[in-house]
């Protein structure tokens, strides 16, 4: 038996419903809306006049009952709903973990992406039911919406890993997701105006 530092979490299996998307057991549920979002977009006054309308819920994650501590291994499930602020499509925060630590995320419902970004470098990986994202340690990560019906996608992560919001509010996402005429565009963070791809 191995030498464990504290006692083990006793194993069981979590149920998903696939029409849904709840897990049993549940663990805590966080809500963000648009004003937990203010200051991200790049247009914060539509943000702000959004927020002062009717504030809209943007994603909701539901957790396990797997703790957030070192050795264990959480998930949760995150559901985007469609929207966009000025063309921009609803995102989730995004964090960095702050102990270097990767996570994968498997495509669920929907039509998304991941924005990844390293400080210089940013990849953006579309995403779809039953597609698994890799989010190497280090790289910051963002999911986005780009479609008009829910996206949602299940995470699992280091319990250890943590949530660096901080970092994300000084050095951007390096890109951002729009709509555009002819589809989706990757546009400069700071400069939005500008097409990357
Ligand atoms: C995924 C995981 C979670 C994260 C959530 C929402 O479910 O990466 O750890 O909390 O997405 O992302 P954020 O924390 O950036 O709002
Ligand atoms: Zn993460």
């Amino acid at each position: 038996m191995p030498d464990f530092a504290i006692p083990p979490f006793q194993p069981f299996a979590i149920e998903l419903d696939r029409g849904s998307l709840a897990l049993a057991p549940t663990g805590p549920l966080l809500t963000r809306r648009l004003s937990d979002l203010e200051g991200l977009f790049a247009d914060p006054a539509a943000c702000e006049a959004a927020v002062e309308h009717d504030d809209e819920v943007v994603y909701t994650v539901a957790s396990s009952t797997v703790p957030e501590t070192a050795g264990e291994l959480p998930q949760s499930i995150t559901r985007i709903r469609p929207g966009r602020v000025s063309g921009e499509f609803y995102f989730t925060k995004g964090h960095v973990h702050p102990v270097a630590e990767g996570e994968i995320y498997l495509g669920l419902e929907g039509e998304g992406g991941l924005l990844l970004y390293d400080g210089s470098q940013v990849i953006f990986l579309p995403m779809a039911p039953d597609r698994i994202g890799y989010i190497p340690p280090g790289w910051a990560h963002r999911s986005v919406n780009t479609g008009d019906s829910d996206y949602s996608f299940l995470a699992v992560y280091p319990g250890a890993a943590g949530h660096d919001y901080d970092w994300v509010l000084e050095h951007g996402f390096g890109a951002r997701v729009f709509a555009g005429d002819a589809g989706l565009e990757l546009r400069s963070y700071t400069d939005p105006g500008s097409r990357i791809r």
